[in-house]
């Protein structure tokens, strides 16, 4: 088996969404820096995201939508009635300097990696993930969905027993409704239950073809475990899927703004353990993670197991320094001072599978 390969691109270094944004902070370059600080990626692992063309994006998105994102870009604004139909430069979706580079650059990279994958492998794509992005329109950040633009791809290839796997503390609702009547792809979410979008009750199967699972504050590692090993796992058994996707948002994670779960980096680690091998071709992309410090940990652990790298107990110094480098005016709102810059694994967080867990174990 050929080893992973790792999708990046420089575009995510200088591209902010603007002063005061949860985005507004470094993270795929932080990941990559902190990924490269260790030597855990040989230069041939490595391969920069292209840009998604029209032709790419339009498999999916409308190409009116499209059309718009690149006026804004051109532009730097948007006319009211752009604002108004594709929610551009509204609703958290700021205009700013790559607006139509930056997820072009994203789907770019996912649309590479389904490529890559043809014919098996597996493939990190942190500055994937985009999983609120809507045929027509921006949300919750995204402005693409780079996603479904990856799994389309995979059928595309012929492939018919996808697994989508969504670990961010949102609900997937872009991927879940764009494959909800398409037989070909699973979609599960965990995500914080009643926070925007609101969508993915647990009764909602949209058409058999969804699994939703909405976990209270404070969802840890036991938690998690216990709906990886009772429900996912079994799914695994079951579908026999031929390609997995991965949405590894990092916002589940205790000391994330956006989030109240309680997640420590063990519980990514562990499930990117049980699906490496789960399939012939797995795809892990980024998504939500809004403090820096636990997002570059949280991806830099998710590449080290899917390369079979155990991560030293002490970070070495040009790693600790690339952590050391993050600001906080840099950093969204409320996150806490880091303490652990020299280590990458957090100490699990266990406890009690609590009732409302247990409720969608039954
Ligand atoms: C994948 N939560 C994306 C998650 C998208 C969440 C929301 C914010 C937010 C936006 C900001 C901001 C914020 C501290 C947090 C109901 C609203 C409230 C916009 C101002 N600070 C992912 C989207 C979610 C924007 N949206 O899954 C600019 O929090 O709650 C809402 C919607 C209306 C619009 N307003 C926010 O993780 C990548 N937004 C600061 C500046
Ligand atoms: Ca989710
Ligand atoms: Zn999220």
């Amino acid at each position: 088996m050929s080893p992973p390969l790792l999708v990046g691109s420089e575009i995510y270094r200088r591209s902010t969404y603007g002063p005061k944004h949860p985005l507004a902070i470094p993270r795929v370059s932080t990941t990559l820096d902190l990924i490269r600080a260790l030597g855990w990626v040989e230069e041939a692992q490595y391969r920069d995201s292209p840009m998604a063309d029209v032709a790419a994006l339009t498999r999916f998105h409308d190409p009116g939508y499209i059309a718009a994102l690149q006026r804004a870009e051109e532009a730097q604004a948007v006319s009211p009635e752009d604002r108004e139909r594709f929610r551009i430069g509204a609703d958290g979706n700021p205009v700013y300097r790559e607006v139509f580079r930056r997820p072009a650059t994203s789907a770019g990279g996912v649309l590479l990696a389904a490529e890559l994958t043809r014919h098996g492998g597996v493939v990190h794509v942190p500055g994937g993930g985009t999983h609120h992005g809507r045929r027509d329109r921006a949300s919750g950040f995204c402005y693409v969905n780079d996603a479904v633009l990856g799994l389309l791809a995979w059928m595309d290839q012929g492939l018919t027993r996808l697994l989508y796997l969504d670990v961010d503390a949102h609900h997937g609702d872009g991927v879940q409704d764009a494959f909800q009547d398409e037989p070909r792809v699973i979609t599960v979410s965990i995500h914080e239950g009643a926070r925007w979008p609101f969508s993915g009750v647990a009764e909602d199967v949209a058409g058999g073809q969804a699994l939703n699972l909405p976990v209270p504050a404070g969802f840890h590692d036991t938690e998690m475990r216990a709906l990886r090993e009772g429900l996912i796992e079994p799914l695994i058994a079951r579908l026999r899927p031929e390609a997995i996707m991965l949405q590894c948002g990092s916002d589940a994670l205790l000391e994330d703004p956006l989030s109240r779960l309680a997640l420590s980096n063990n519980a990514h680690r562990d499930l990117v353990a049980c699906l490496r091998g789960a399939a012939p071709r797995l795809m892990v992309l980024g998504g939500g993670g809004y403090n820096p410090w636990s997002v570059a940990r949280c991806w830099a652990l998710a590449w080290a197991e899917l390369n079979g790298i155990a991560p030293p107990l002490r970070l070495p110094e040009a790693a600790e320094s690339v952590l050391r480098g993050l600001s906080f005016h840099r950093a969204a709102g409320r996150n806490p001072a880091p303490h652990w810059f020299t280590t990458l694994l957090d100490a699990p967080r266990e406890g009690p599978v609590r009732a409302e867990v247990r409720a969608l174990l039954a």
